[in-house]
């Protein structure tokens, strides 16, 4: 039987590791794949929503002539390329190509399906050709949500995008095609253009509609892959922690004495690595395995304390009923405040892209004890 203070650091960054590992293979994979002609800001888009590491991962395996699968390092994210295949002949093969990898992918499990394509026209292109269409017909054929982006659109101070593309929207509108959601086209623009003083813009409508499109079952796979929605981040993570605590609650039934912290350690380190794959926080564990085992045992001291207190009152006779209740809710506290506590670091780390230990120990330090003042009177 263990109380924290049995824990070591290492034995945290171990069990961390390992949850780690279960957290995202519990995540599944959401797949995606890109089109258009090159040049319109595919990789760009790519980049600007999922951050760099789908690129950092280098060549993406071809899959098939002008089709290259990118994949997360964490597995969570797949991306199928096309890279660089305009329209008509070459098109028709990769149509062709793709139509195989579809309908194989369909007895697959939902992980290696694709769920959903982006199809992009750069706007001053300023045309879309009937080929095009028909490739965005045949996708949708296939089962594919496609939706429709148009990109490296130009928007003025006042909030107004070109007009000629505002007209070329109008014209793919006007045309009917099975889009998702229903003949919607989403203006974007994927990197900042000083020149012309348009900002990023409306990458959080095309992520929405992505998530519209999307399997509930891959939903959480898709908010920890993305970068520019903390707040569905944010969500995800608050009913992570709401689950471990109404487990930790379930631990004061437990009629043993001080076995609370075994069985409530690995409950809440568990909790602290489903939150980190939320946050797509560093995949390369071995870092952040080491600051997790710091911080547990930072507020460690705090929790030994208050485990003792109610884990002896059992002992005490006739104490037993009421201290298992005392037990869960302390249990359920501390989770709570060792959960949110870390949903703040992994912001920090997200925000500031870095890992400064010293800085993030007393943050959570303080966001634990902030939150373990609140927590105790009401666990939430
Ligand atoms: N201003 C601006 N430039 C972009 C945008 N997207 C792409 N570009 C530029 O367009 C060029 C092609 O982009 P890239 O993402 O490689 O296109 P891909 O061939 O479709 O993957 C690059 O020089 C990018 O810097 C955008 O949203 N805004
Ligand atoms: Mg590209």
């Amino acid at each position: 039987m263990k109380i924290m203070a049995d824990f070591t650091s290492k034995d945290i960054a171990a069990m961390y590791t390992a949850k780690r590992a279960e957290a995202v293979a519990e995540l599944g994979r959401y797949n995606l794949a890109i089109f258009g002609k090159t040049g319109t800001g595919k990789s760009t888009l790519i980049n600007a929503i999922f951050g760099q590491n789908i690129a950092k991962t280098g060549m993406g395996k071809p899959v098939t002539a002008g089709l290259e699968y990118f994949e997360h390092p964490d597995g969570i994210l797949g991306v199928y390329d096309s890279q660089g295949f305009e329209t008509g002949v070459a098109g028709d093969s990769v149509l062709a190509q793709l139509e195989t990898i579809i309908t194989d992918s369909r007895n697959k499990p939902l992980n290696q399906q694709i769920h959903a394509a982006w199809y992009t026209l750069r706007w001053s292109d300023r045309r879309f050709e009937q080929s095009q269409a028909s490739f965005v017909r045949r996708l949708a054929e296939l089962g594919i949500p496609v939706i429709f982006v148009l990109t490296q659109v130009p928007i003025n101070a006042t909030g107004e995008y070109h007009a000629d593309a505002v007209e070329l929207a109008e014209y793919v509108e006007s045309m009917l095609l099975p889009l998702s959601p229903a003949n919607s086209v989403y203006l974007t623009n994927a990197l900042p253009d000083d020149f012309h003083g348009t900002p990023v813009h409306g990458l959080n409508e095309l992520l929405d509609a992505t998530f519209e499109t999307a399997p509930e079952a891959v939903h959480n796979a898709l908010t920890a892959a993305q970068y520019i929605d903390l707040e569905r981040k944010k969500r995800s993570a608050t009913k992570i922690v709401k689950g471990a605590s109404a487990s930790a609650l379930a631990t004061g039934a437990t009629p043993i004495p001080f076995s609370d912290a075994a069985i409530l350690v690995p409950l809440q380190i568990a909790m602290i690595a489903r939150i980190s794959t939320i946050y797509n926080v560093s995949s390369s564990t071995s870092q952040t395995a080491t600051l997790v085992g710091s911080l547990m045992l930072a507020s460690g001291a705090t929790t030994a304390g208050r485990w003792l207190v109610s884990s002896l009152l059992r002992v005490v006779p006739g104490g037993q009923i009421p201290a298992m209740a005392i037990s869960g809710t302390v249990a359920a506290g501390l989770t709570s405040a060792m959960g949110y506590a870390w949903i703040e670091v992994c912001e920090r780390i997200l925000i500031v892209g870095s890992i400064d230990e010293a800085d993030l120990k007393e943050m959570f330090t303080a966001e634990f004890n902030k939150r373990l003042g609140r927590g105790m009177s009401s666990h939430d």
